[in-house]
């Protein structure tokens, strides 16, 4: 069934992609977007690898490639009337929402770029959750959570909630979250305000939490060079796989941050519009938020940095592998088992990481070899200052831990 479909953030990395996808299967659809990511990249003196048209030379260049017109309205989500406007002139049948700041180095510089992140992404999806309630209460809203809300428990990570058995009794929560980042929080943040209006309000949503979407076409990118997507390998917003096929074009050395045991759930940018397309197809039910695990495969970061450098040599291109010290607070050796049945139970068939893939992307980034500016793969953004260890005294009795005490409270 066509549909009228809103993409939030559709100038971004997965929005522009997202947006021409719902348009060549006939849906009627617009961007929304304050195009702040070109501004943060000014901000960082940043830029894509691949050069990127103007909003409107993008929706004009789709126009001329595929017949339909993309509608476009430029605006802030922090801006409520803006957002109430929006949806009484599109009234969209689905709001899919991409437009949150998605660096965590970013929300990691300083207390500005965190207070900034989470007023930006929790105020934006408050003033969307409002105006649906207010303008548009039977939308479906597909909104973009992400694995990191979870963190790494020493558990299996279910597919939204879990179900506490305490007392005798149990309930159904939603799965506790111990994420990595300032920016990681913004999204639980959001989770808890969407399962907050789907259960007051009766609205009903689909909170997708995606894992670290990896590749630079899709069917629709693959048609014109105007419809390019920003592709970034910047520390601050490149990704664990697009950086290291970088890396190893460019010649520098593959950047696994500490031991590099990390294990995150990956994806295909093409399986990310699959896994929105089906989340789009078959709404959640009225007061009903639906969570879906969205990635396909788990690596390690030091398995994909070894697979990345084992497609390079098969063409021709020397690379190693450099274990750097970590900017970030995480643990980089750690259980990790994450279900995601939701969405292969929707008919998702995944692409898999293949060498074919990986080489592809190597071709393409060599392409724009000449613009790839090595200063930019290291910009010192760090989780934590540097403190000296505290100084103990050699002589000091250790004192006996109280039983039941934990290995870390021993420690
Ligand atoms: N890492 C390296 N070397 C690098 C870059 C990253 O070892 O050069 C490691 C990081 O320490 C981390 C893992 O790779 O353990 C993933 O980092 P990342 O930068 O690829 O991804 P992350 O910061 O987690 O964020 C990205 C997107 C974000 C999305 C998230 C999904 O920027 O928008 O929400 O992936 S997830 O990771 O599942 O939370």
């Amino acid at each position: 069934m066509k549909q009228r479909i809103l993409v939030l953030g559709g100038d971004g990395y997965l929005g522009w992609p997202t947006a021409m996808y719902f348009s060549r299967r006939g849906h009627e659809v617009a961007i929304a977007d304050n195009l702040s990511k070109r501004g943060w990249e000014a901000e960082l003196d940043v830029e894509p690898l691949i050069p990127i048209a103007s909003l409107d030379d993008r929706i004009a260049a789709w126009q001329e490639v595929c017949g339909p017109r993309i509608g476009s309205f430029v605006g802030d989500l922090t801006d409520l009337d803006f957002v109430r406007g929006t949806l009484e002139d599109f009234r969209p049948d689905t709001i899919v929402h991409y437009g949150e700041q998605p660096s965590a180095p970013y929300s990691m510089i300083d207390a500005q770029h965190a207070a900034f992140t989470q007023v930006n992404n929790v105020v934006g999806t408050l003033n969307l959750l409002f105006a649906m309630r207010d303008v548009a209460p039977d939308t479906h809203l597909v909104k973009l959570g992400t694995m990191g809300e979870y963190g790494t428990p020493d558990i299996d990570i279910e597919e939204g909630y879990l179900t506490v058995h305490h007392n005798g009794r149990s309930h159904r929560f939603l799965y506790p979250k111990t994420p990595g980042s300032m920016y990681h929080l913004s999204k639980v943040h959001d989770s808890h305000n969407i399962h907050f209006a789907c259960r007051v309000w009766g609205l009903r949503a689909t909170d997708l939490n995606q894992g670290v979407v990896y590749g630079i076409e899709t069917d629709e990118t693959a048609l014109d060079p105007r419809l390019a997507t920003s592709f970034h390998y910047d520390e601050v917003f490149g990704t664990a796989l697009n950086r290291f096929c970088v890396q190893a074009v460019a010649g520098e050395p593959i950047s696994v941050y500490g031991r590099g045991g990390q294990t995150r759930g990956y994806l295909n940018i093409r399986d990310t519009l699959a896994c929105v397309g089906l989340a789009t197809e078959t709404a959640a039910a009225p007061a009903e938020m639906r969570v879906f695990n969205q990635f396909t495969e788990t690596f390690s970061v030091l398995e994909l940095a070894q697979r990345v450098r084992d497609a390079a040599a098969h063409l021709g291109i020397e690379t190693t592998i450099a274990h750097a010290p970590n900017p970030r607070v995480e643990a980089e050796e750690h259980y990790y088992n994450p279900r995601h049945s939701g969405l292969l139970e929707l008919g998702l068939e995944p692409h898999p990481l293949s060498e074919e893939l990986i080489d592809t992307m190597i071709e393409r980034i060599s392409a724009f070899r000449d613009r790839i500016r090595p200063e930019l793969l290291v910009m010192g953004v760090r989780w934590a200052p540097e403190r000296p260890a505290p100084e103990r005294p050699a002589a000091e009795p250790v004192a006996a831990a109280p039983a039941g005490a934990s290995r870390q409270d021993r420690a």
